[in-house]
């Protein structure tokens, strides 16, 4: 178990908290002594913490120290929210230290390390702190735990500066005899996961304080977020040779995939249990996590949207029709599907996809009879390793996708820019031109915050991800107006052949773009051109933002710069950008849209707000930066188009490219 909080630095400039006697917890009280100069022995310095009135904590202190703890639980979420409350309510930072001395040895560390996470993002006296990643904090949500015996070997045998970092193996979950292994590399990749949990640390769904959950187009960016992540493993899966995602729709049919995990809990000293290959899902009664709810009711809650979309309208807490419009009805939707408490009626629509999670991921022990705890879906740090998780939120979005259909085709009138002529999109990068090379990379992580065994010094870690190298967006613009314009540029990214090599229509093509930029630029009359860094990409975060806060920081904490810095752990990995694609090269067709910022734009204030992930993540205390819908122009059908050519305005263009994979490995900085 970490001995020291993962919010505490290690190593040289160590200090220590010089916590009141009656903060430890009775059992260590007589020897609270000891404990300080055990720690403390070493320290650079020591920081006092105030011995401060305690808030009531009966709540969060329910959930035992060593279970499991998962958001989509409701009590979990209950008992969370309290807590979050509890950080934020504190008067000032010293407060909130104190808060977190006294709680650290008492409260669930997986509880207790997401709610001061979203305190620390929210607080305005905070913003500039440091949150580790959460990779570092407990790396057994992400790795394979040979990985942590072979760092208790190096530590306690090699001295800091000798050590040599640990190879986490890839493809450990499963042999080639499974189909799903071949996409294992996305959907067990540290930095997708990672940026999927520190998205819901961003949205968190449960706090007393409603401008913590109720942030600007909330639950449509739930859907458009979710649904990007879907459409991106669609596209890898056609790189492998893998049929689309489908989804998961019977309730009560067996799940063809089985997962196994072979990941540990250091903290409830458990291995996350599996799921076989053709299990079912069954109604759950486990008392210990207050779960007691049929199938039949996940069934009533879908029947319940599918009418509301039918009706294009949802039922209200008075028994009112409040209709779905075409400007608020996806938000409306996604808060009510996700669902958080800023859903608009959730005692009637209930809870669908949070307990989608919880079923699927208790389906191995319904009634707790075997004392399990759930398996990776119940747990937003490790629920996309699952190949279910993309058909379970495949569902979802297909739900989504529903009401888009029941909205009227984007007229010229929005889709036009007027005197605006987009005439080319090329790609220039190192290779052959509009060719994206994706190869294999190994980098490192930190483990030593994460280990229970007290390290000094770093343990570094080796893991293989996918990677591509860096290019640039080169567009050709004419501006046949009289003045200068600002111009919305928006780039996305499809295949052109379905899963049996045939040519894609446009309705399934559309639903299979991926957003790769956005961004807005000016445009004078005549000729422009514009060029732009794949590595500016609005949808990512850099490399080392993914995998460490700590490197390259910019500023001091507390000054705007770090501020920045922390929200912007939210983001989608720049080295997943672009698909694996195949050896021999997949075919691919890039397209542009240049559309009027005057139109687009949101009138706010950007200084000191982190903008550089907003595609996926938004802004923080701020409007998201576009008024379209998000994913347009691709969001609705285009019934008049059969395919994308149809689909193309004056101000649009499209480049057929190729993204071509060498099956090498580099290492990080190596060039080729
Ligand atoms: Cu992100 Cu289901 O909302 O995993």
């Amino acid at each position: 178990r970490p001995s020291e909080p993962c919010f505490m630095q290690k190593g040289e400039d160590k200090a220590v908290f010089d916590i009141p006697d009656n903060y430890y917890p009775e059992k260590y009280q007589r020897v609270s002594n000891a404990i300080s100069n055990r720690f403390g022995s070493d320290a650079g310095r020591m920081i006092p913490i105030r011995n401060i009135a305690l808030p009531n904590l009966d709540l969060p202190m329910e959930l035992p120290y060593n279970e499991q703890f998962s958001l989509f639980v409701p009590k979990h979420r209950q008992m969370a929210g309290k807590l979050i409350d509890i950080f934020m309510g504190m008067r000032d930072v010293e407060d909130l230290q104190s808060i977190c001395a006294y709680c650290q040895l008492r409260i669930n560390p997986y509880m207790f390390n997401y709610c001061l996470s979203v305190a620390i993002l929210h607080r305005s006296d905070t913003k500039g702190l440091q949150i580790p990643t959460f990779a570092e904090c407990f790396p057994d949500k992400f790795m394979d735990p040979k990985v942590f015996r072979k760092a208790r070997e190096v530590t306690s045998v090699v001295p800091t500066g000798a050590r040599m970092p640990i190879v986490i193996p890839s493809n450990y979950t499963a042999s080639d005899a499974e189909p799903e292994q071949r996409v294992a590399y996305f959907r067990e990749d540290i930095g997708t996961n990672l940026h999927h949990w520190h998205w819901h640390l961003v949205y968190p769904f449960d706090a007393a304080d409603r401008a913590l959950v109720n942030k600007d187009r909330r639950g449509e960016l739930f859907y458009y977020m979710h649904q990007q992540m879907i459409a991106r493993f669609n596209i890898e899966r056609f790189c492998n040779d893998l049929r689309k995602v489908e989804t998961y729709s019977d309730f009560r049919g067996p799940i063809k995939e089985g997962y196994f995990p072979k990941m540990d809990s250091q903290v409830a000293s458990r291995a996350w249990p599996p799921r076989f290959a053709g299990s079912f899902l069954r109604d759950l009664d486990r008392p210990i996590d207050q779960i007691r709810i049929d199938i039949s009711e996940l069934e009533i809650w879908r029947d319940r949207f599918l009418k509301a979309i039918e009706d294009m309208a949802v039922i209200l807490p008075n028994g009112r029709q409040m209709p779905l419009d075409e400007e608020t009805g996806i938000d409306v939707l996604g808060n009510l599907m996700e669902s958080s408490t800023i859903s608009i009626n959730r005692p009637y629509y209930g809870d669908l996809h949070n307990m989608g999670h919880v079923f699927i991921g208790y389906c191995h022990d319904p009634d707790h009879r075997h004392l399990e705890p759930f398996g990776v879906m119940g747990d937003l740090a490790t629920t996309m390793r699952d190949p279910l998780f993309f058909r379970w939120h495949g569902y979802i979005d297909s739900v989504f996708h529903l009401y888009k259909y029941k909205l009227t085709p984007y007229s010229d009138d929005r889709l036009i820019f007027p005197d605006i002529r987009v005439r080319s999109i090329s790609l220039d990068g190192k290779g052959a031109p509009n060719m994206l090379n994706t190869f294999w990379e190994q980098s490192t992580v930190d483990l030593a915050r994460g280990l229970d065994f007290s390290p000094r010094g770093s343990v570094l870690a080796r893991f293989t991800h996918l990677q591509h190298e860096d290019y640039s967006y080169v567009i050709e613009v004419n501006n046949t107006g009289r003045s200068s314009v600002m111009g919305m540029f928006r780039i996305f990214i499809a295949p052109t052949l379905d899963e049996n090599k045939r040519p894609l229509n446009f309705d399934e093509q559309r639903k299979l773009m991926i957003e790769l930029d956005k961004f807005s630029q000016g445009l004078k009359p005549g000729n422009n051109t514009v060029r732009r860094r794949s590595v500016d990409s609005s949808v990512t975060v850099p490399f080392e933002r993914t995998f460490s806060n700590q490197a390259d920081r910019p500023g001091n904490p507390g000054s705007p710069e770090s501020a920045e810095f922390d929200f912007c752990g939210c983001g989608w990995p720049q080295h997943m950008l672009i698909p694996k694609g195949t050896t021999e090269g997949y075919p691919m067709v890039l397209f542009v849209m240049v559309s009027n910022w005057n139109d687009d734009r949101v009138e706010q204030d950007l200084v000191g707000s982190c903008n550089d992930a907003a595609s996926y993540c938004g802004i923080r205390d701020r409007k998201y930066p576009d008024r379209r819908a998000m994913g347009f122009p691709f969001d609705r059908p285009a019934p008049a188009a059969t395919t994308l050519s149809d689909f193309l305005r004056p101000n649009m263009a499209v480049r057929d490219c190729i993204v071509r994979f060498t099956d090498r490995t580099r290492q990080r900085g190596q060039q080729e």
